[in-house]
Formats: structure tokens, C-alpha cells, sequence
């Protein structure tokens, strides 16, 4: 019995303790991590924000939208082989997360737009990403500017 009631303070503490971790104040069971923004080639008015979602929650959530103080517009796309040749499109119907999904926004896959950039940014600054929830709502992610060939190599690299 005394050995029964320890093993429910356990899953209880480590209950607690996964509550810890979320990346907000808000209490949302979409993890977001590894947000970052490529850097804009020289002169190109446009770049892509890429991040990783997992689904914590019990029931599908679809991001809907993103918004950004860095971007006069921001899309969801998605790169798609036609033909033989890559093409992007803009994902009218955002993506579907389904419960404990795991999905990774990379480039040559599915990608965040920024369009019209309202100010030039360089590798190591720091912006947010407001990204929108048909279910969870709003999520402001912190995101990084990176090189696109410094994250790639992370890739590679495990620390
Ligand atoms: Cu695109």
C-alpha cells in the first residue's frame, strides 16, 4: 500500500515538473522549437522562417497564420516537386497538427514566408514570431537570424 501511494507521488512530481518547461506564460500544448529566420540575400526583400511544432495536446490544431513585426506579410507555404521542378505554394488552409504530431517547417519543405521586410536583418539578431492557432490561439515564439549555411551545418553537427 505505502509502496502503491510512492509510485502516485511520483507520476504527480513529474506531473508538476513537465508544467515547468512551457515555453510561455499562456498554457499551450503546441511546443515550439527552434524557430529561426534565414537571412535575406543581398538586396532581396523576402526570406523564410522555418521551426519544429509537436502537438502536446488531445486534439488536432491547425496553424492558421503568422505574423511578425519584421514583415509587412507573412504566408505558410509549402515546396513541392512538379514536374520535376520546385515549386512554393501558399497553404490556403494552414497546416493540420494532429495530436502528438511532430512537424518540422525546413527549407525545401514547408516554410513561413516573410514578404516585404520592414528592416534589413542580419544573422544573430533576435525577433518574434507570432504564430496563430485555430484551436490554441496566438503563440509569440522567440526566433533567431541565422546564415542559411550555419544551420544547415548544425545539422550535421550534434553538440
Ligand atoms: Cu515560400
Amino acid at each position: 500500500m505505502f509502496r502503491y501511494l510512492g509510485l502516485l507521488f511520483f507520476v504527480n512530481a513529474s506531473l508538476v515538473f513537465a508544467g515547468h518547461h512551457e515555453p510561455t506564460e499562456h498554457p499551450s500544448e503546441m511546443h515550439i522549437m527552434n524557430a529561426w529566420v534565414k537571412e535575406p540575400l543581398p538586396g532581396v526583400d523576402a526570406t523564410a522562417a522555418y521551426l519544429f511544432i509537436h502537438n502536446h495536446g488531445e486534439l488536432a490544431d491547425r496553424l492558421i497564420g503568422v505574423s511578425t513585426s519584421i514583415a509587412k506579410l507573412s504566408e505558410i507555404h509549402e515546396m513541392s516537386h512538379d514536374d520535376g521542378v520546385m515549386k512554393m505554394r501558399r497553404l490556403d488552409s494552414g497546416i493540420l497538427i494532429a495530436p502528438d504530431q511532430k512537424v518540422q517547417l525546413e527549407s525545401g519543405g514547408l516554410h513561413i514566408m516573410l514578404f516585404n521586410l520592414n528592416k534589413s536583418i542580419m544573422a544573430g539578431e533576435a525577433y518574434v514570431l507570432t504564430l496563430e492557432f485555430e484551436r490554441s490561439g496566438q503563440l509569440d515564439v522567440p526566433v533567431i537570424v541565422k546564415k542559411l549555411a550555419d544551420s544547415q551545418s548544425h545539422d550535421h553537427h550534434h553538440h
